[in-house]
């Protein structure tokens, strides 16, 4: 007799950040649990779930995985986007989760079994000059990190992204707003890798992100002058919306390029990566329809030479990096995992197997995707709408941040 979903529910928590995760309950006693949280719009997805898909799993086979994916994609007759695809990808992976629980082993081993034995990680370095921000840097070099993302304020602004000035602003549960100057940035991005390179040496991969505030043509003339710091990539040099723009961008630099953390098909990845307009996919775990979807995704990026960077951010739960890091070790083209730090209250609500050392992380093997989500804790942690920043230019345009 086949195995039944009897209960689907979402949990919204604030241990440290908000998160939403969807729990899945079915007949035979087993347990998986999906990441839903969409930065800065969570009760988006929390009600898309609740009200709409939650109905529609109860009594549905918990195996027939792919089947849920199609039903949910193609039954919302509304396709694709940042809330739909969280909501599917939460489903999706807290399906899996029970599958491999099923069948008592790590998610790993159903995606194909290990094509590595660890996963090439990141870190963020952080500050709010050069100097600070490169002796970050050395402190995650002196942890072991092998890449690491350097982001530092740029003088004469106030607050960027990645570097988050104190006292932000006078209502917390409004956006604070960023200020930003394209051409002080650009003069200023090669003396931090100046200084980053020499204080790194030549073996640290260093990663920036550029969080898509340039222009086409300052997205080509950034990726020109890092190019003597050798990056392993600069991320979202312009926004990913504009495909056009990364055709000029690849024309004038070599420098490696990641893109899609955005992203939440494979249809809006499919130019950059048959066109070969990027070196590395971001799209991730929880906002590109789950690992059903995701993996499709990594599979074309494979056929053109493009590997997985999947974003990594600290607002995405525990539950998508174990997720992640079984889609990470099972798919021949992984690249490389964004590794944020979650605030130490999230231990208190998620326990996970996966764990970082010498600058890789490594998946568990314990049955499932590898975490746990205590929802009595979770109940200690309410929800406090919060939101990311808004950014301007410095004549008051509404700019990207
Ligand atoms: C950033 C993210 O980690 C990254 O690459 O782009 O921190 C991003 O700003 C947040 O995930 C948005 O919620
Ligand atoms: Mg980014």
């Amino acid at each position: 007799m086949a195995d039944r979903i009897t209960a689907a529910r979402v949990v919204i928590c604030s241990p440290g950040r908000n998160f939403v995760t969807l729990v899945i309950e079915t007949a035979d006693g087993l347990t998986g649990i999906g990441d839903a949280t969409l930065n800065g719009r969570e009760l988006a997805v929390a009600a898309y779930l609740q009200e709409h898909v939650v109905p529609c799993l109860i009594g549905r086979d918990p195996a027939r995985i792919e089947d849920a994916w199609q039903y949910l994609y193609r039954g919302a007759y509304w396709r694709r986007g940042p809330v739909t695809m969280t909501a599917i990808a939460a489903v999706d992976v807290a399906l899996w989760d029970i599958k491999a629980k099923a069948a008592g082993m790590p998610l790993y081993q159903l995606l194909g079994g290990a094509s590595r034995e660890r996963m090439l990680c990141y870190g963020h370095a952080d500050g709010a000059t050069i100097a600070e921000a490169v002796d970050a840097l050395v402190r995650y070099a002196e942890e072991g990190y092998r890449a690491i993302r350097i982001q530092a304020g740029v003088p004469g602004l106030n607050r960027i992204y990645g570097v988050h000035a104190p006292d932000a602003h006078a209502d917390p549960t409004l956006p604070a707003e960023g200020d930003w100057d394209t051409a002080k940035y650009l003069r200023f991005a090669p003396k931090l890798f100046e200084a980053a390179r020499l204080r790194a040496g030549p073996d640290i991969h260093l990663l920036h992100d550029a969080h898509h505030r340039l222009l086409p043509n300052e997205a080509a003339q950034l990726g020109k002058a890092l190019e003597p710091y050798d990056l392993f990539w600069l991320e979202d040099v312009t926004p990913v919306e504009n495909q056009e723009a990364l055709r000029h961008v690849r024309r004038h630099t070599t420098t490696p390029l990641a893109i899609g953390e955005v992203l939440n098909t494979i249809y809006d990845c499919q130019a950059l990566i048959t066109e070969q307009l990027i070196d590395y996919i971001r799209a991730t775990v929880v906002h590109a329809g789950g690992i059903t979807h995701l993996r499709r995704i990594a599979d074309l990026a494979a056929l053109y030479g493009v590997r997985t960077g999947c974003h990594g951010a600290a607002d995405l739960s525990p539950v998508t990096m174990g997720a992640a890091l079984h889609f990470g070790r099972a798919i021949p083209n992984f690249g490389i995992q964004e590794y944020s730090i979650h605030p130490p209250e999230a231990r208190e609500v998620f326990q996970w197997d996966w764990r970082f050392a010498d600058g890789y992380l490594h998946s568990g093997e314990s049955p499932g995707i590898g975490v746990t989500f205590d929802e009595a804790a979770a109940a200690r942690f309410p929800y406090a709408r919060a939101y990311l920043d808004v950014n301007r230019l410095t004549d008051g345009t509404l700019w990207n941040w």
